[in-house]
């Protein structure tokens, strides 16, 4: 028997709700069975100096202190309730938000909030053996933060679950438990999220890259008109802040210290780079053309009817719906798709309707425009001549409408064959990939110490020094 208040902090009164506590009776276990199946592995013992959130108040969400993973008190929490909250957008806008869910919505919001579920113990099963050949205490702990909090993002959208949709919603709460990433039988529903992870490149890129979307995408939930999603997204961006920190921050890092060691030593050529055990700028890009490319795809067809009928249905908004001015309807609203035609490529005006995954892609790539000036810094200010770039849109795509076409990171139109010709000029070879690890051999676990490839972060975490024992080995 779980004592409700106690072990699961929550503002859903789940200590009244036996509906509730029967369907989480059966689901905690399972889901502890996962967590030390999938969860980061080999890592039970370790005391981790984690942030838990207890309440949805500003001193209440970021409680620090050293905890046993497997005793992290994941919560269910949604943003407090706004009685004069109404439906922003679609055909029902101006009705009052949806505290139960339309009947006639049902199977839709149930899909979107599975898909969104699923992604979340994906990551973690992505990400379980890096802990294994950490390059500082600082990273273990981050990397160990961004697991518990996308568990606790799964809870997040199992309440939803378990709360709305009954006997279908139980059902489906044990399936996102039972998916794997990368399974060759039952993998997880999205692209990205059944590629490895294989090293602590990969990590931040993710954490940069993917994490962006995740947060794009709660952005767009969070104006859903069924106010309990909505409520529910609001308060997990809390959290999502804190991953694409840790992850523009780790490539900030690696990006630093390479260029510290080309500058110190005179040296450009990538061979001579690796020479002195940090990983080359050259590798870093084609590291950041596969996850921004893989993570685009994320955001599904450019020309959608799935698309639409959230929207109109007022089931899922744009990013910063309520801030945008126009009808909230794009009833006779156009907007711009790429498309391929012979060896060119031509923007076309299509409903703007359909093309609002289009959309939400092109506000993802803005503000991943704005990270990478920010990296492109770090390279400038330390006088190396190189300059990192985003890929062409369309460059590596397997979904929307440049799926099946070869296109360059310039966004040339090529031939099967002369795109595979440079394929690897483009995305890492299996041999950058057997570099990067051999980087990370073994953990860096000595307080204060961070691997010969990265540099140390500017500071702590919640005012902690560099040197703090961010996670004690027992
Ligand atoms: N891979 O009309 P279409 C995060 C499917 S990340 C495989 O183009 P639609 C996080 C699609 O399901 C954020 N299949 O797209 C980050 C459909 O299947 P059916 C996750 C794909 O329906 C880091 C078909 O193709 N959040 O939180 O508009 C760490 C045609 O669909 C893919 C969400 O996803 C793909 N990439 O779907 C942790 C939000 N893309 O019907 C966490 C909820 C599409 O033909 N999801 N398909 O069988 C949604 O809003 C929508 O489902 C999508 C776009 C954004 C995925």
């Amino acid at each position: 028997m779980i004592d409700y208040t106690e072990k699961i902090p929550n503002n859903v009164d789940l200590g009244r709700d036996r509906v509730l506590q029967r369907a989480l009776e059966h689901w905690q276990p399972a889901y502890m069975n996962w967590w030390y199946d999938m969860g980061p592995s080999d890592t039970n013992a370790l005391e981790v100096y984690l942030r838990t959130a207890i309440s949805v108040e500003p001193d209440g969400w970021a409680q620090f202190g050293y905890v046993r993973m497997p005793e992290y008190r994941w919560g269910i929490f949604l943003q407090p309730r706004d009685e004069n909250r109404a439906v922003n957008f679609g055909v029902r806008k101006g009705q009052p938000a949806w505290q139960e869910v339309p009947g006639e919505l049902r199977s839709t919001l149930r899909r979107i909030i599975v898909t969104q579920g699923d992604t979340e113990p994906a990551s973690v099963e992505q990400q379980r053996m890096l802990g294994m050949y950490c390059p500082s205490l600082y990273d273990l702990r981050n990397i160990f933060q961004v697991n518990v909090e996308e568990g606790r993002h799964l809870w997040a959208m199992v309440y939803l679950l378990h709360r709305y949709f009954g006997r279908d919603g139980r059902e489906e709460a044990e399936a996102l438990l039972e998916r794997r990433s990368g399974d060759a039988d039952n993998p997880r529903i999205l692209g990205a999220f059944n590629e490895p992870t294989p090293d602590w490149l990969g990590f931040y890129m993710f954490t940069f890259f993917t994490d962006r979307d995740g947060k794009f995408q709660l952005c767009a939930l969070a104006e859903s008109g069924f106010d309990p999603l909505a409520r529910t997204c609001r308060f997990m961006l809390t959290e999502e802040a804190h991953h694409m920190f840790v992850g523009e921050t780790g490539v900030g890092r690696i990006i630093q210290r390479t260029c510290e060691v080309m500058k110190e030593n005179k040296i450009d050529d990538p061979s001579d780079v690796r020479a002195m055990g940090v990983i080359d700028l050259q590798t870093i890009q084609r590291y950041l053309n596969f996850h921004y490319s893989v993570t685009l795809d994320l955001y599904g067809s450019d020309v959608s009817s799935n698309a639409a009928n959230y929207y109109t249905s007022g089931v899922k908004g744009r990013f910063e719906e309520t801030k945008i001015s126009d009808d909230h309807l794009l009833s006779d609203a156009e907007y711009p798709v790429s498309e391929v035609i012979g060896d060119k490529i031509v923007i076309k005006n299509v409903s703007a309707l359909t093309a609002l995954n289009e959309r939400l892609r092109d506000d993802y790539i803005h503000e991943i425009e704005a990270g990478l000036n920010r990296w492109n810094g770090i390279i400038e200010s330390t006088g190396i001549p190189f300059r990192l770039d985003l890929p062409h849109k369309g460059f590596h795509r397997a979904i929307g409408n440049f799926a099946g076409h070869y296109i360059s990171p310039r966004g040339e139109v090529l031939s099967q064959e002369a795109w595979k010709k440079r394929e690897f000029e483009w995305l890492p070879s299996p041999q950058d990939y057997t570099y990067v690890l051999s980087l990370m051999s073994g953990r860096v676990v000595e307080p204060g110490k961070f691997a010969n490839w990265i540099a140390p972060p500017r500071r702590g975490i919640n005012r902690q020094p560099l040197n703090f024992e961010y996670v004690r080995f027992n």
